[in-house]
Order: structure tokens, then C-alpha cells, then sequence
């Protein structure tokens, strides 16, 4: 092996080595950046805009809910939370009941002859008689937080700011599992309205305009929808941290005989109508 020969060969070494420490630094850079799995990223639903119906803009929307042929809704805010249920084409209020003021509305969900109504940090739910609107019992929440509610049909759903659902046999109203909501980054907080269609649960995230479509079964994020420009197209306008100004895109319903979708916000001035195209 002559001098020149072994040059050649450290160098190529050298660069070899060299070459893989580069490729070793780049690749953990990058994953820095990545997804925890190794999963696509999260589809957009993309949607359209049907149909505007009114809405009160005193309702700081908390739970809404549409069961055969009515609006079922929550509203917050200490001594001004109701549970209405009202015509979606007019808006004319049917029923009313206003919660004690000791507590802040949040979830709504009708199931059965029942509406249940969970408090923001009263850790406390509440059961209305669906026809006569009037309090029926009340039950304990085991978390410190109660957001979003919705039903599956058997078990009662509900949300509590954190990245958790929590599902309730509606027999006892106790705790029977919980999920974690994760997308590929990890787990996702601030889940908040709740609305259970066609299997999969879809949820408002607290101060954005998105909302995420959930398997019940695993917690995974499978879709999300951006609706970001739809203040725009309904002439809501722009978030506001001003008394009864439009707030967060809150509140999601689902009227299951003819396939609608409605969703609104804390105190907008109306009720949206979207198809959303998944
Ligand atoms: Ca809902």
C-alpha cells in the first residue's frame, strides 16, 4: 500500500465520519421539530357556509344542543347563566330556567326526558325534567372544572379545560373511564364545547376558531376544522373582550334527522348553519 493510497483512504474516512456526525446533528434537529409518532399530520375539514339563523347576544354560550326540532343552550356567567330552549328559524324562547347565582352554566346535553347541565367551579351538575324545566336533582363532579357536555347515547361526556373527556354512566353519574385527547404533537388542552355526530365527538377549542374531530375510542385528534374566516363571511364581528361583544367560537349542535350542523360563539349574534366536508 504506496503513501498516496493511504492518504486517500483517511481522507474518505475523515469525510465518511464527518459526513455522519453532520447527518447524526441534522436528523436530531429535526426531530426536535417533529411529531411525536410517526403519523400524518392532522387533516383540515374544510367547510361552508349554509345558513345564518339569530341568536342572543346577551348568551355567553356555554352547551347548545338541538333535539327534535329545538335549540337546547347554557349560558355563563355568575347570576346570569340560563338553560333556554328555543325555535332555531326565530330565535322566540319556549322554556327558560336561570341557575342559582352561585353558579357559572357550562355544558349542556340533552338525553332522554332529561337536560343535564354541568357548573364552571361549583364541581356540581344539574338534572332538569326536559318538559317541565324544572331542577330534579343535582349530582357532584369529581373534577375541579366542568367545560363541555355531551352524550353518546349511553354514557354522558364531558369536558373540563384540561386534555381529559370524562365519561359518566348517567345511572349513577359517576366517573366510569376517561380519554386523553392527543394530536401528533401530544396532548391537547382547552377542550371545551362538546358535540357527539355521527361517532365521533367534535369539540371547540378554548380561544381558537377550530374545532377537532375526536375518536371517542382513542382520543386521537383525526381532523380539525378551521373556521377562522367565518366571522367574516356571517358579518360577526371581530373578537372582543367588551360585555356581550362577540367572543370564542363556542358551541356546537347537531340535528341528527336532517344531518345540520350548527355551530356559534360566546355572544354572537347568530347561529351558523356549516356542512362540513369529511
Ligand atoms: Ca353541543
Amino acid at each position: 500500500m504506496n503513501k498516496l493510497y493511504i492518504c486517500i483512504i483517511l481522507l474518505s474516512s475523515a469525510l465518511a465520519f464527518g459526513s455522519c456526525k453532520g447527518e447524526a446533528e441534522q436528523e436530531q434537529q429535526v426531530n426536535a421539530d417533529q411529531p411525536e409518532t410517526n403519523v400524518a399530520l392532522t387533516p383540515n375539514i374544510p367547510y361552508t357556509l349554509l345558513k345564518q339563523y339569530p341568536h342572543k347576544t346577551d348568551a355567553y354560550t356555554q352547551g347548545l344542543q338541538y333535539v327534535d326540532g329545538y335549540m337546547y343552550e347554557c349560558t355563563g356567567h355568575y347570576g346570569e347563566s340560563y338553560v333556554y330552549k328555543y325555535e332555531l328559524e326565530t330565535g322566540k324562547i319556549l322554556e327558560e330556567y336561570k341557575l342559582d347565582d352561585k353558579y357559572f352554566g357550562e355544558g349542556l346535553t340533552v338525553m332522554g326526558d332529561k337536560i343535564y347541565v354541568i357548573t364552571w367551579r361549583e364541581k356540581t351538575g344539574l338534572i332538569l325534567d326536559k318538559k317541565t324545566f324544572k331542577l330534579t336533582g343535582t349530582f357532584a363532579l369529581e373534577t375541579s372544572e366542568g367545560w363541555g357536555l355531551t352524550n353518546d347515547s349511553t354514557h354522558l361526556v364531558y369536558s373540563d379545560g384540561t386534555p381529559y373527556l370524562y365519561f359518566l354512566d348517567p345511572a349513577t353519574l359517576k366517573q366510569v373511564k376517561r380519554i386523553e385527547v392527543r394530536d401528533q404533537y401530544g396532548a391537547v388542552s382547552n377542550i371545551n364545547e362538546l358535540e357527539y355526530i355521527n361517532g365521533y365527538i367534535y369539540a371547540n377549542q378554548y380561544e381558537t376558531d377550530t374545532i377537532l374531530k375526536i375518536d371517542p375510542k382513542t382520543g386521537r385528534v383525526i381532523a380539525r376544522s378551521d373556521l377562522r374566516n367565518i366571522r367574516t363571511q356571517a358579518g360577526i364581528p371581530p373578537r372582543s373582550y367588551n360585555e356581550d361583544m362577540p367572543e370564542v367560537l363556542n358551541g356546537i349542535a347537531y340535528d341528527k334527522e336532517n344531518n345540520r350542523i350548527f355551530v356559534t360563539g360566546k355572544n354572537w349574534p347568530k347561529i351558523l348553519e356549516i356542512k362540513l366536508d369529511n
